[in-house]
This record gives structure tokens, sequence and C-alpha cells, in this order.
């Protein structure tokens, strides 16, 4: 499951008075009155769906699709946020035109279909994507990927561990729960949780003074004297978040586990970071298979409260707003191997300043060894280089520092191919949209 736009449903009614037929079906069967040709094209629509039986409707959905002879190009789905046993499902799909326009129909008779819009060859409707243009439309931008959830992935060191499992269900309620502006909710952390903290917390204060980046070691200093950072319990999100917004503006809001890269990245563009509130599972306190918040306390919120990294994670996400799916695949192969991975000169000797290294000492001594490759940073490359999440990376990309790494990335960003600018008003916690033409 792949990230996409986040868009309201909502009830299509425009044009409906006498025709009975929407816009889209308009505009379909006007291309289809064009002759056999139109009929015969391709087209791709987006549909919001109400799956009123959940994954029977799904199975009927996907049986119509097949029906009609239809590709699915993407296919996502979400509790309703109003009715638990009912699931939204967002469903991108290519088949001829005539096709589409009876699977519309039929999908409306039957009551599934809450909204559908067609979209061209680049994927999005590139005349006004929906982004969040105020930090409170982030509330719903949080999209999971289902990849490696307890409840899913039997790999999952949490797989057979019900306890663990119903831990995690009651941490990511109050996730989907949170609403901007609002504290992040206390959670009082249980004693292998603490301890579970106390094991990573413990590596990292041994290698940190060798190998990390200065800003980091800075950062983590202040943590320690301000008494947020110590060995023996989970700092609480909502300390964090009021320490990093003194620094740089920085807050947080709790995400119930890995988000699409998509909602993900938007929330950078506000000073806004999505972050994890469980603890990883107390068998495995050296890895975890999906973000949990020791990595995202340990890996990412020292930096976070630097000037110029908070700078740098705020433009990665300003350039998202809006892209292609090309385009967010790039910007996150580029968060990948710099905020996740990054590796930096600092007088001559190589450092560490990506989280996903800071936070799990195994990967660090790796990637600090001579066994990967590293190499130059240069956002054109590395925006291409494949990346996987299960083993240690192959290859390490070393910037000459935060800064300079800052500046190479908005060299690049300047020449991707948006029709608009945005801007991040601080004052309204507003992005603003400047049409370039
Ligand atoms: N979701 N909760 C959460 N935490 C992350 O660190 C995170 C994420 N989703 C995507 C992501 N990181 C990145 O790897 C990029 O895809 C942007
Ligand atoms: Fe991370």
């Amino acid at each position: 499951i792949d990230d996409t736009p986040t868009q309201k449903p909502e009830q299509q009614n425009g044009s409906e008075e006498d025709t009975g037929l929407t816009e889209e079906e308009i505009v379909l069967a006007n291309a289809i009155s064009d002759g056999p040709e139109a009929e015969r094209a391709i087209q791709k629509a987006a549909l919001i769906l109400r799956l009123r039986e959940g994954m029977n409707s799904l199975s009927r959905v996907l049986k119509a699709v097949e029906k009609y002879q239809g590709s699915v190009l993407h296919l996502e789905t979400r509790p309703n946020k109003r009715d638990n046993g009912q699931l939204d499902a967002l469903i991108k799909i290519a088949l001829t035109r005539v096709n589409l326009l009876q699977l519309i129909k039929g999908l409306r008779q039957s009551g599934t279909l809450e909204h559908a819009t067609l979209i061209g060859e680049d994927n999005i409707s590139a005349k006004n994507p929906w982004f969040p243009r105020h930090a409170s439309e982030l509330d719903n931008c949080n999209h999971l990927m289902t990849k490696y959830e307890p409840d899913l992935d039997m790999n999952h060191p949490g797989f057979a561990d019900k306890e663990y499992r119903s831990r995690r269900k009651d941490i990511a309620e109050i996730a989907f729960a949170y609403k901007y502006g609002a504290p992040v909710p206390h959670i009082e952390y249980t004693e292998t949780e603490n301890k579970t903290w106390n094991a990573v917390f413990t590596t990292v204060c041994d290698l940190m003074p060798k190998h990390a980046c200065a800003e980091y070691r800075t950062v983590f200093r202040i943590l320690q004297e301000e008494g947020i950072f110590t060995p023996h319990t989970v700092p609480q999100l909502e300390d964090m978040s009021k320490f990093m917004q003194k620094c740089t503006g920085f807050t947080l809001r709790p995400a119930a586990g890995l988000l699409t890269a998509r909602d993900f990245l938007a929330s950078l563009a506000f000073r806004i970071f999505q972050s994890t509130q469980y603890v990883r599972h107390t068998k495995t306190p050296f890895h975890t298979p999906e973000p949990d918040c020791i990595h995202e306390i340990l890996g990412h919120m020292p930096l976070l409260a630097d000037p110029s990294f908070a700078q740098f994670s705020q433009e990665i996400g300003l350039a998202s707003l809006g892209a292609s799916d090309e385009e967010i695949e790039k910007l996150s192969t580029i968060y990948w191997f710099t905020v996740e991975f990054g590796l930096c000169k600092e007088n001559g000797e190589t450092k560490v300043y990506g989280a996903g290294l800071l936070s799990a000492y195994g990967e660090l001594l790796h990637a600090l060894s001579d066994k990967p490759e590293h190499r130059p940073f240069d956002p054109a490359r590395t925006a291409l280089q494949p990346y996987q999440d299960q083993e240690y990376q192959p290859v390490y990309y070393v910037a000459e520092s935060i800064d300079d790494m800052k500046d190479k990335f908005r060299r690049w960003v300047s020449q991707m191919s948006r029709p608009f600018e945005v801007r991040f008003n601080p004052h309204t916690a507003r992005v603003e949209v400047l049409d370039s033409v």
C-alpha cells in the first residue's frame, strides 16, 4: 500500500439536476460519444468507496473491476471515522472509458461510491492536488502503511504476544483520536518498556561521544541537563515537543505507526513531526522493524532541535506538498539517505547524523566500518538509489556537513517541476500557494 494525497471523502452532487449524471459521468459520456476510438481509450480514475460490509464489499468491488477488465493501480483502506464497522477505500484503476462509465454507474447504484475523480497521465489532478494548507489539516494525514504491524506480520517480534498487541492497540487509539492543538497525551510506560528504553539509551550514551555529529551531541547534552533524557524512563512526547518548540518551533503529534511517505513528509512542512508513541517489543531491544518512540526520541528529535537541520526537514516537507508520486518517491529516498542513514564529515572524520543509525548501534558500527560503500551526497544520484529496510544498507551517502547537505538539496529541489510555489507562514501555521502559471 503506497501513499496518496489524503482526500476527504465528500459527496459529489454538483451537476446532477436533469441528466442524473455526475460531472465525471458527463465527461466520460462526452468522450465516449466521440466514437469507438475514444470508447476504447484507457482512462485512469480514483474512486473513494464506502465499504459497508468491510472486506466482503471490497471483494465485490474487485470482482466488478475484473469484470470490466480494469487493472488496479493502487488500493488502500482505512476504518471509517464515524462508523467503526465500515471501511473507506481509495482505489485507483485503469480501464477503458466505456467500461469505467459502466463501473461508476454500478458502484453508485449499489451505494458504494462516495466520490470519483478522473486522473490524468501524471497520476494527480495537476490543477489543484489536495494537500494540507493548515497544520490542523494534518488531522487527515495519518494514513498508515500496513507493512510491519504486529497484528499482520508473522515475523514481527510481537506477533505472538497478546499483551503487547493489546498495548499497541491502546496507544494507537490515542493517535487516531488526537486533534491538532491538543497536548500529546501522557503515557504511563510500564517497567518493561522503561527497561527497553534503558538498554538503548545506555548504548547510545556509549557510542554517541565518539560517533555522533556535533549538532546531535550538543542537543543531547542539553536534554540530559534539562532532565528529559534520563536512563530509566521513556521521555514523554509532550516534554520533547515543548523542548523542540523552544529550540526550532518543531512540535510533535502522535502517530499510530509507519505513515505513508506523503502524509509523513507533509507534516514536516508545518514543522510538525508525527511521532509514534509505543515502545518496540522487549525481545528485540536493539532492533525494530517499524519506527517506535525510542527511535523517534533518540534518533530524530535531538536534530529537530538544531536550527539548520530543522530548516532542512521543513524544506523537504514543503517540497512534498502536491508533488507527483514519482517525486514523493525521490524525496523519500533522499530522506532515507540523509535523515535516516546520513553520514557527514567533521574535522576529517566521518560522523553519524542519521536517526536510523543513532538509535541502532549494530548498524551504526556497520555504517562506519569498511564493509559498506561510502559515496559523497549528491541529491540527483542519491534520489535514485534503491534501498531496503530489512537489512543493513550496502551504501551510505556522506555529506560535507549538514549545512552543505541542505544547500545541495535546495539546488536540486528547485528544479522540481511543480506548477506552483509554496511558502509557510509561521504566524498563521498556513502554507500559502503562489501560482506560477
Ligand atoms: N512514519 N511514523 C512514521 N515515522 C517515520 O519516521 C516515518 C514514517 N513514514 C515514512 C517515513 N518515516 C520515511 O521513511 C519516508 O518515507 C519519508
Ligand atoms: Fe525514522
